[in-house]
């Protein structure tokens, strides 16, 4: 899902609580300093979506604590921890480890000469 913008679904899931009337009512809520929100689907059915785009070389694994409370008093709470592991997509080109190379080699050389070395990196996995 990496560098695809927002609104992409990562995880569905229902709750339930067979308390009647507002005790059985259910709130569902997660950490709000993380680039996912809640979205409700269905009755007692939401939905975890991507509120950004994601990106792997940044950041590539965030725990979220669904948290849901019930309307009853006292309120009643239960959280779920899950984790989301952003898979890598091919976005980032090759780059060489310096942007020029100056190599000497002696004139009268011999055949296969070792001139240098030069090394290029890719930040994708
Ligand atoms: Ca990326
Ligand atoms: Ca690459
Ligand atoms: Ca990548």
């Amino acid at each position: 899902m990496e560098a695809r913008e927002g609104k992409e679904r990562v995880w569905r899931q229902s709750v339930s609580d067979p308390d009647s009337g507002d005790n059985g009512k259910t709130v569902c809520s997660i950490q709000d300093d993380l680039p996912f929100f809640l979205k409700p689907s269905v009755e007692n059915f939401y939905t975890l979506v991507t509120n950004t785009a994601l990106d792997r070389e940044t950041r590539s694994e965030y725990n979220i604590t669904i948290t849901v409370t019930d309307l009853g008093t006292p309120r009643l709470k239960t959280q779920h921890s899950i984790t989301v592991l952003v898979s890598d997509v091919n976005d980032n080109a090759p780059t060489f480890t310096q942007s020029s190379y100056t190599l000497f080699v002696p004139e009268n050389n011999s055949p296969a000469l070792h001139i240098g070395t030069i090394s290029a990196t890719d930040r994708d996995s």
